[in-house]
C-alpha cells in the first residue's frame, strides 16, 4: 500500500460530489461563517497564484466548518473584460465562447485541488441573469442622481479608431497597430463615488481587521486634505480666478500663478491677444501627454505666458500667468497659486523661467536667500515677508490667513479630497450594457424596468476597430420609450470592477429571479467573515465594493454599511530567473552547468521574481498536480511561506510536503492493525501515554490557534513535528493505554491535516475504519492540562560546569531534587572524597553543586 495521489484525490473529489458535502443553506438555527476568496478572471488556465489564494480560503472555510459553522464558500467567475475581446480579434473566437470554454477548463482545474465549495452557487458575471440586476441598480443610482454624464480624456488610436485601456497602450503606441495614441475627449458614464468620501474615509478607522497597510491606502486615494480657496482678480478682465491651496501659509509667497491647460480660462485669457495663436499651439501640444507622464515628478516643466496678470490679494502685486504642462484639472480647481521658495516643481519651473522667488518661511534659526537655494523648502518654519503675520509658526500661519481671507471675503477655508468619481464607461462589447436610450426629443432615457436585461447582442464584429456592439443594428436601433420616435441605444459598457462590486452579495443566493439577491438570506451570510485575496486590489476593488455596499444599503437593498470584515492580502508567488546576455530570459531548462543551451553563453541566476510568462519563471499547476497531486501542491503553498508574504519557489520545498506526505501515509499503513481496533484501556500511569498526550494536545492547541491568526505555515510545521515524534514513539508502545492514546493521537492529526491535504486525509480516515467524510467531522479539542509538560528536564552544575542532565517531576521540591542529583551516576563520580560547601536549586532549570 503507498500513497497514490491521483487515484486518492480523483476518488474523494467524486465522492464529496456526489454527496454533496460542502452544499449550504440557510439555516437561521446555526451560526454562520462566510469565507471568500477574490473570485478569478475566466482567463484561460488558473496560475499559482490561484493555487495559494484558493488553499489559503480553503483551509479557512474547512476549520471553520469543522467548529461547527455553517460555512458560505463560494466560487464563481468576474467573466467580463478586455482578454476576451483581444482573444475574439485575434482569434476569431466569440468572447462568449472564449470565456465559457475557459469557464469550463478552470472550473475542472479548482475541482482538481478539492476546494470545499458550494458549486451549486457557481456564477458568471457575463449571465444575463447577473448583469440584469446591475442594471436595475444602475437605473436606481441613476434615479438617485448618483450617476452623471461628463467629458473626459481617454487613450485614442486612430487607426483602430477605438478608445484605448491604459494597459494597451505600449510606450506610447497602441498594442495591436503600433500607431501612436492621442488623447480624446469622449463622453462617458460617471458613478458619484465622491459623495462618499466622508464616509469611505470615516469607516477606514473602523476596519479594525484589515492589514494597516491596505487602509492606509485607502486614506491616502481618497486623499483628504484641508486647505483654502483663495479668489484672485484678473488685471483687466471681469472674471476671477479661484485656486485651491493646501498651504494658505505661503500666499505671500506666491509670485505667479499657473493654469491647468484645460482650465476653461486658459483659452478665454488669451482669446482675441496676440498670445492666442501660439498658446492654443501649446494647449494642444500638452493634452497629447497623457495624464501621468504630464505629472510625473522628472517631467520636464513646460509653460506658456498668457500675457495676463492676477493680483495676489495679500501682497497685491501683480503676478503673471502661466499655462503649465504639470498642473492637472483633477485635484482642486486646476488653479494653482505657485510658491517656488516653498514648492519643488514651482521652483524648477520659476528657475526655468526667471520667475521671482519669495521666501515666506524660514527654517527655525536660519534665513534662506532665494538666490543660495538649489531647491524648495517645504518644511516648517517661521513666518517672513508677510505683513501682519511675520514672526509666527506657518502652522498657525496656515488657520490665521485663512481666516483672514474669510474676513476679507476673497477666500474660504475648504476640504478637499483626492478621490474622484468613478468613470465606468468603456466603450467595449464584452461588459454590462448601460440600461439607457439616446432620444433626440427626450435626451437620455433610462430604459424601463421591465425592459431589462439588455441583452449583449451576439450578432457583432470584432475587427479590432471601434466598439463592436455599434456593429450591430439590431442592438443599436430602438424607438425611444417615451416618445416611440427611432432613438439609439447606449453602446458604452459598464467597467468590470462594476460586476466585482457585489458578486458577495449575490453568493447569498445565486438563483434568486426576482429581486437582485434574496434579503433574508444577505442577512443572514452577510458580511463577508473573512476576505482573501492579492494586495494589487487593495485600493480600486475595495474601495469600490465598500462604495457600492454603502449605494446598495442607500437605495434600500441591505442593510450592512461595510461588506468585509475582516481582509487578508496575500503576497506573490515567485520564482528565481534565468538569463543570459543574447537570449534574454530563459526557461531553466534551457539551463545547463550554468551555461546557456541556445547560445552557449554564461547563464545571470536572476533575482527571485513574481511568476510571469514574459520572464520565463512560471510553474504551470497542472504539472504540479499531476506530478505530486493536488495535496502537495496545496500543502507547498500553505507551508513555504505566511500568507501575507511572497512565497519564493522550491522544488526542494515541493519535494519535502511530497516526502511528508508519504510519511504521514506509512505511519498509518504500518499501524493499521492497532488502529482499526476500538481499544478501550484504563489510565495506567504510563510514561509513554503521558508523552503521546502531551503531544497531541500541544499539537491541537498550537495548530487551532495558528490557524486563528493565519499562520498557516507553523500550522503546518506543528503536524510536521507531531508526525516525527509519533515515528519515535511507535515503536515504545506496549500497554493497551498506551496503544489507545496513540491511536487517538493519529485520529486528531488526520482531522488536523484535513483542511491543509482534505483529500489524503478523507482517504486515511477510511483506512482506519471510520465512516462519513472526516471534512464532516469536528475539530478536535484539546485539554490545557495535558499542554504543560509534568516533567522538566535540569542541568546539573558542579561548580559552575555543567556535568550531567536530569529528569524530574516539573513541581519536584528542594530536597528531593538535590538527592536526585548527588544520586546521579556521572555526578557521583564528580563528589568522590570531595565536601559539598553550597547546594543551589533554580526551579525547572538547575541544579548547581559547589565542591571541595
Ligand atoms: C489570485 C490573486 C488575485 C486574486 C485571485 C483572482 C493573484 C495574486 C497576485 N477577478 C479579479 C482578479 O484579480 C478579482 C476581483 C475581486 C476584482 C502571482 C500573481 C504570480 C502567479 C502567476 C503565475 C504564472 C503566470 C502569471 C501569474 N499574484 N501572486 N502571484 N482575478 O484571476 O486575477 O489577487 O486574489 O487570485 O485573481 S484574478
Ligand atoms: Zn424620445
Amino acid at each position: 500500500m503507498y500513497y497514490d495521489a491521483s487515484k486518492i484525490e480523483n476518488k474523494w473529489q467524486k465522492k464529496w460530489e456526489e454527496n454533496k458535502v460542502f452544499k449550504v443553506s440557510y439555516d437561521k438555527s446555526k451560526p454562520k461563517y462566510y469565507c471568500l476568496e477574490m473570485f478569478p478572471y475566466p482567463s484561460g488556465k488558473i496560475h499559482m497564484g490561484h493555487v495559494r489564494n484558493y488553499a489559503i480560503g480553503d483551509v479557512v472555510a474547512r476549520f471553520k466548518k469543522m467548529n461547527g459553522f455553517n460555512v458560505l464558500h463560494p466560487m464563481g467567475w468576474d467573466a467580463f473584460g478586455l482578454p476576451a475581446e483581444n482573444a475574439a480579434i485575434k482569434n476569431k473566437i466569440h468572447p462568449a465562447k472564449w470565456t465559457y470554454s475557459n469557464i469550463d477548463y478552470m472550473r475542472a482545474q479548482l475541482k482538481q485541488l478539492g476546494l470545499s465549495y458550494d458549486w451549486d452557487r457557481e456564477l458568471a458575471t457575463c449571465d444575463p441573469e447577473y448583469y440584469k440586476w446591475e442594471q436595475l441598480v444602475f437605473l436606481k443610482m441613476f434615479e438617485k442622481g448618483l450617476i452623471y454624464r461628463k467629458k473626459s480624456t481617454v487613450n485614442w488610436c486612430e487607426d483602430c479608431n477605438t478608445v484605448l485601456a491604459n494597459e494597451q497602450v505600449e510606450d506610447g503606441r497602441c498594442w495591436r497597430c503600433s500607431s501612436n495614441v492621442t488623447m480624446k475627449e469622449i463622453n462617458g458614464w460617471f458613478f458619484k463615488i465622491t459623495d462618499y468620501a466622508e464616509e469611505l474615509l470615516e469607516y477606514t478607522y473602523k476596519l479594525t481587521d484589515w492589514p494597516e497597510k491596505v487602509l492606509t491606502m485607502q486614506r491616502n486615494w481618497i486623499g483628504k486634505s484641508y486647505g483654502a480657496e483663495i479668489d484672485f482678480e484678473v488685471k483687466d478682465f471681469e472674471q476671477k480666478i479661484t485656486v485651491f491651496t493646501t498651504r494658505p501659509d505661503t500666499l505671500y509667497g506666491a509670485t505667479f500663478m499657473l493654469l491647468a491647460p484645460e482650465h476653461e480660462m486658459a483659452k478665454e485669457l488669451i482669446k482675441g491677444t496676440e498670445y492666442e495663436e501660439e498658446g492654443l499651439k501649446f494647449i494642444n501640444s500638452i493634452l497629447k501627454d497623457d495624464k501621468i507622464s504630464r505629472a510625473a515628478d522628472n517631467k520636464e516643466k513646460k509653460g506658456f505666458f498668457t500675457g495676463r496678470y492676477v493680483y495676489n490679494p495679500l501682497t497685491k502685486k501683480e503676478i503673471p500667468v502661466y499655462i503649465a504642462n504639470y498642473i492637472l484639472m483633477d485635484y482642486g480647481t486646476g488653479a494653482v497659486m505657485a510658491v517656488p521658495a516653498h514648492d519643488q516643481r514651482d521652483f524648477e519651473f520659476a528657475r526655468k523661467y526667471n520667475l521671482d522667488i519669495v521666501v515666506v518661511i524660514n527654517p527655525e534659526g536660519e534665513s534662506l536667500n532665494p538666490a543660495d537655494m538649489q531647491e524648495a523648502y517645504t518644511g516648517p518654519g517661521v513666518m517672513i515677508n508677510s505683513g501682519k503675520f511675520d514672526g509666527i509658526t506657518n502652522e498657525e500661519a496656515k488657520s490665521k490667513i485663512t481666516e483672514f481671507l474669510e474676513e476679507e471675503n476673497i477666500g474660504k477655508k475648504t476640504v478637499n479630497y483626492r478621490l474622484r468619481d468613478w468613470g465606468i464607461s468603456r466603450q467595449r462589447y464584452w461588459g454590462a450594457p448601460i440600461p439607457v436610450i439616446h432620444c433626440k426629443k427626450c435626451g437620455i432615457v433610462p430604459v424601463p424596468e421591465s425592459d431589462l436585461p439588455v441583452r449583449l447582442p451576439l450578432d457583432v464584429e470584432f475587427t479590432g476597430s471601434g466598439n463592436p456592439l455599434e456593429t450591430s443594428s439590431e442592438f443599436k436601433h430602438v424607438k425611444c420609450p417615451l416618445c416611440g420616435i427611432d432613438a439609439e441605444r447606449e453602446t458604452d459598457t459598464m467597467d468590470t470592477f462594476v460586476e466585482s462590486s457585489w458578486y458577495f452579495l449575490r453568493y447569498c443566493s445565486p438563483k434568486c429571479d426576482t429581486d437582485i439577491f434574496d434579503k433574508t438570506e444577505a442577512e443572514y451570510w452577510m458580511n463577508v467573515d473573512q476576505y482573501i485575496g492579492g494586495v494589487e486590489h487593495a485600493v480600486m476593488h475595495l474601495l469600490y465594493a465598500r462604495f457600492y455596499t454603502k449605494v446598495l444599503r442607500d437605495l434600500g437593498f441591505v442593510n450592512i454599511d461595510e461588506p468585509f470584515e475582516r481582509l487578508l492580502t496575500q503576497g506573490m508567488v515567485c520564482k528565481e530567473t534565468y538569463s543570459c546576455k543574447k537570449d534574454g530570459w530563459l526557461f531553466p531548462e534551457e539551463v545547463e552547468d550554468g551555461k546557456c543551451k541556445l547560445c552557449g553563453g554564461e547563464v545571470a541566476i536572476g533575482r527571485v521574481e513574481k511568476m510571469s510568462k514574459s520572464k520565463k519563471n512560471v510553474v504551470d499547476p497542472d504539472a504540479l498536480i499531476k506530478k505530486y497531486g493536488a495535496d502537495t501542491a496545496r500543502l507547498f503553498s500553505l507551508f513555504a511561506a505566511p500568507p501575507e508574504k511572497d512565497l519564493e519557489w522550491s522544488e526542494q520545498g515541493v519535494e519535502g510536503c511530497f516526502r511528508f506526505l508519504n510519511r504521514v501515509f506509512r505511519l498509518f499503513s504500518n499501524n493499521l492493525e492497532l488502529i482499526r481496533q476500538d481499544i478501550n484501556a484504563a489510565d495506567d500511569g504510563s510514561k509513554l501515554a503521558k508523552e503521546i498526550l502531551y503531544h497531541m494536545n500541544v499539537t491541537i492547541k498550537k495548530v487551532t490557534s495558528d490557524i486563528e491568526k493565519f499562520q498557516l505555515n507553523t500550522a503546518v510545521a506543528a503536524i510536521m513535528e507531531l508526525t516525527n515524534n509519533l515515528y519515535l514513539i511507535e515503536p515504545k508502545l506496549s500497554t493497551n493505554y498506551e496503544k489507545m492514546l496513540f491511536r487517538e493521537c493519529l485520529l486528531s492529526m488526520v482531522k488536523l491535516l484535513t483542511p491543509f491535504t482534505p483529500h489524503m486525509c478523507e482517504e486515511l480516515w477510511q483506512l482506519v475504519g471510520k465512516s462519513g467524510f472526516v471534512s464532516q467531522e469536528s475539530w478536535p479539542a484539546y485539554e490545557e492540562k495535558y499542554t504543560v509538560k509534568d516533567e522538566v528536564t535540569l542541568a546539573i552544575q558542579v561548580n559552575g560546569k555543567v556535568r550531567a542532565e536530569i529528569t524530574l517531576p516539573r513541581d519536584v521540591d528542594k530536597d528531593t531534587a538535590i538527592s536526585a542529583a548527588k544520586g546521579n551516576e556521572k555526578i557521583m563520580g564528580y563528589l568522590e572524597g570531595k565536601t559539598i560547601v553550597k547546594e543551589i536549586y533554580v526551579p525547572q532549570k538547575l541544579i548547581s553543586l559547589v565542591i571541595k
